[in-house]
């Protein structure tokens, strides 16, 4: 058994983040699946710099996540991240292949799940994103369960999204959330958000109001040796949402054409938020932009509180 690897050396930190680390400052971590696989160019390359630049006005230092030729960047530079937005043919990376990518030297984006791995292997404990992977719509069937759910119940990050996007099963997905002893927390309202939806028809299991609230029940669980991450769901800003009962009869028509053209396993995420770009003829780009933007000045929020508490 070979074992004079070093798995650092198949890390590097942007020098912002390293600045960050050395000073004991406030990190946010950011995936990248949502910007190969999630968005067309050239909107994912504004959503991941506008979101970056929402986090430093907040305080807090951003850390985009991705394997580039098989080493992991913890916080990409602006040419790393411009590439990336362009480039066809990343891998989409979850916990079952995140270190294919690095031992066969490729290039792919990060999960929810991937992100959070690499967010706590890097000390970084917040983490936002637009909306987690969940329970499929017919998951008795297809068995299609996202891998990010097992993530959130073994990894100590807490994860800020718009709730579970709504092509999913969500009442499913908050069961398993249960099951798998994962905190959901709605920030600001009862109602568990739907992505691009404020409302989803489903009570909230944990409500709290501020960053500083949700930082100090991290805090608490660790102090009981509850390990494992939290979801906080924030809703959609008001002005930006797409109303509930119009956005079923979008995934209605995303979903009856994911089936015809028979989609299966990873393609299905990817598949359905493009078929429902392109039947809002690109306003649930304009939604899924604005939620991920309220989401990260919030994380960056919680980061600052958890850096004080
Ligand atoms: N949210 C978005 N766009 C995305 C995703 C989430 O607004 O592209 C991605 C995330 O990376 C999430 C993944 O982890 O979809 C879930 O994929 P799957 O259902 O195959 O696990
Ligand atoms: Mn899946």
């Amino acid at each position: 058994m070979n074992t004079n690897i070093n798995p650092a050396a198949n890390v590097v930190f942007s020098q912002e983040v390293a600045d960050a680390k050395a000073r004991g400052a406030a990190i946010v971590a950011l995936e990248s699946t949502i910007i190969t696989h999630g968005m067309p160019y050239p909107g994912n390359l504004e959503m991941a710099k506008s979101v970056e630049a929402i986090i430093r006005e907040a305080g807090a230092v951003p850390a985009t996540i991705a394997v580039i030729d098989g080493t992991l960047h913890i916080g990409l530079e602006a040419e790393q991240l411009e590439t990336l937005a362009q480039t066809k043919g990343a891998m989409k990376l979850s916990r079952a292949d995140f270190a294919f990518a690095i031992a066969e030297r490729r290039t792919g984006a990060t999960t929810v799940a991937a992100t959070m791995i690499a967010a706590a292997r890097a000390g970084i404990a917040v983490f936002a994103t637009g909306g987690i992977g969940g329970v499929h719509r017919g998951a008795e069937q297809s068995f299609d369960i996202s891998a990010d759910l097992e993530e959130l119940s073994r990894t100590s990050v807490i994860v800020v999204s718009a709730g579970a996007k709504a092509i999913l099963d969500v009442p499913k997905t908050l069961e398993v959330l249960e099951t798998k002893g994962v905190p959901v927390v709605t920030y600001g309202q009862e109602e568990f958000p739907a992505f691009w939806s404020r409302a989803s028809g489903l009570k909230s299991p944990l409500s709290l109001d501020s960053a500083a609230a949700i930082a100090n029940f991290q805090k608490t669980r660790t102090e009981f040796g509850i390990h494992g991450g939290m979801l906080i769901a924030n809703p959609v800003p008001e002005t930006d949402e797409i109303p509930r009962d119009e956005m079923e009869i979008y995934i209605g028509r995303a979903l009856a054409d994911a089936e015809s053209d028979e989609i299966q396993g990873k393609a299905v995420t990817p598949y359905l938020l493009d078929a429902i770009f392109r039947i809002t003829e690109g306003r649930s780009l304009k939604t899924n932009i604005a939620l991920v933007e309220n989401n990260a000045r919030l994380a960056a929020e919680i980061a600052v509180a958890l850096t004080v508490a």
